[in-house]
């Protein structure tokens, strides 16, 4: 027989519940059952969870002294070959921890990070997410540990290379330098392309929200696009774009990288460049997992996020999808999202509310029409019938340098006529 199978690790989840959180994270269970969810995309099977309410984390080693023992306790009789922290801890506090209790110790982002490490397809995301790693590793430089340089190897180690671990930090810095300098031409690269779908003038419509609300699922749907779905965090990392008809007009349809909760700043530093092009959206598609108890924070972390991104001003279609997991009574119940130009439901596996969607997005779109004047040159006649033709003219107007038309354009005709506007 072949042997395949390669061990998992085992992980005691700890957390703080501190009531000041609840807001906009939910309470502690919640949060812990999101980080089940992240430790089981990372591959770990979670064997037990210990909690300790506090107002504050203890600033040396993150859990009481007597909790600690407790936990302990609990990872030797459960078998755990780790303990994973709901928050992130300063290196001093992962290091402390990890030698009292003798084990590997890993916060949320280091988990975060691994699971992008894990995730990442194209170029760009991988050099995004060797630079996020990096800039957490040059913080966390002495906070391994003794146990965890022990017990090295699985998951918080992934990406590219164990042994950077222990490079020293200006080897660090040298890479850091020599991985911006390749971002920097793959943004170039990007601009271009950017510069090129302004000059055709396509609408573009982004696809937003928490991460495994069914983004990709949608997209799918919409497009017909093969792109990856699964019920695991962050299955989507790079952008992907497809044209799709939308009544009268084409508009390009972007897939992107989903939001959670306190996602680690050094992620949303390296992923801005991704994050960067819904600023060329002209909509955005807020998708909401309304069968998830928790969707109403969701929904605050997914403005939150967008504001601090600088995009919150954008015209928003709230996509309430799953509903097919929801009871009639719960139904009734999924509140208008003020926020929203329209709200739609859908259950994007069934191909429910297919239809209404695409018609709330045609309808966002044409609100956002406007007509634009041009100048038509004398010497460039032919431009009066190609207006006349792929235009919709509203006002024509004889003057000394040319014709002046007012007239709603779209796709290659708003490209072609921009230059000319007045
Ligand atoms: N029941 C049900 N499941 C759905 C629906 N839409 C998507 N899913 C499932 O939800 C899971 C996540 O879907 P994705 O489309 O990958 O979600 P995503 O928002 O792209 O997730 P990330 O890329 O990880 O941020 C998959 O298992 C889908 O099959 C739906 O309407 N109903
Ligand atoms: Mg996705």
């Amino acid at each position: 027989m072949q042997e395949t199978a390669t061990p998992t690790e085992t992980a005691i989840l700890a957390g703080i519940d501190d009531k000041e959180c609840i807001g906009l994270y939910g309470d502690i269970s919640e949060q812990l059952d999101e980080l089940a969810e992240l430790a089981a995309t990372a591959g770990a099977t979670v064997k037990g969870r210990l909690t300790q309410r506090r107002e504050n984390v203890h600033p040396g080693h993150y859990l009481g002294k007597g909790k600690i023992e407790e936990l302990k306790d609990l990872a030797i009789s459960e078998w755990a070959s780790m303990v994973i922290c709901n928050d992130e801890l300063s290196p001093a506090q992962l290091r402390n921890l990890s030698d009292m209790l003798n084990m590997k110790v890993l916060d949320r982002t280091a988990l975060i990070l691994d699971i992008f490490a894990m995730r990442a397809r194209s170029a760009e995301g991988k050099v995004q997410v060797e630079m996020a790693q990096l800039k957490y590793r040059l913080s966390h430089l002495t906070g391994a540990g003794r146990a965890m340089s022990r017990l090295g190897g699985g998951i918080g180690t992934r990406g590219p290379g164990e042994t950077k671990l222990e490079t020293d930090r200006r080897q660090i810095r040298e890479k850091l330098t020599r991985l911006r300098r390749e971002l920097a031409e793959i943004r170039d690269r990007r601009r271009l392309l950017r510069h090129n779908r302004e000059r055709s003038g396509i609408p573009v419509i982004s696809l937003v929200g928490y991460t495994n609300a069914g983004k990709s699922t949608l997209m799918r749907l919409l497009s017909g696009a093969d792109v990856f779905v699964e019920d695991k965090l962050f299955a989507t990392l790079d952008a992907t774009t497809r044209k799709i008809e939308l009544g009268t007009a084409e508009v390009l349809l972007t897939d992107t990288v989903g939001f959670i909760q306190k996602l680690p700043a050094d992620l949303v530093e390296a992923f801005k460049s991704t994050l960067e092009e819904l600023k060329y959206a002209d909509i955005l598609l807020h998708v909401v997992d309304v069968s998830n108890p928790a969707h109403q924070n969701h929904m605050g972390v997914v403005y939150q996020t967008l504001a601090s991104l600088e995009i919150g001003g954008k015209p928003v279609i709230t996509v309430y999808n799953k509903t097919d997991k929801l009871d009639r009574d719960n139904q009734a119940v999924l509140l208008a999202d003020p926020r929203a130009e329209v709200c739609v439901r859908t259950a994007a596996v069934n191909r429910t509310g297919r239809d209404e969607l695409l018609n709330a997005m045609d309808t966002v779109l044409q609100s956002l029409r406007r007509s634009i004047t041009v100048l038509l040159p004398f010497s460039q006649g032919w431009l009066m019938d190609y207006a006349h033709k792929n235009c919709n003219v509203i006002s024509r107007e004889h003057t000394q340098d040319g014709v002046l038309l007012e007239l709603y354009a779209e796709g290659e005709a708003l490209g072609r006529l921009r230059e000319l506007m007045t």
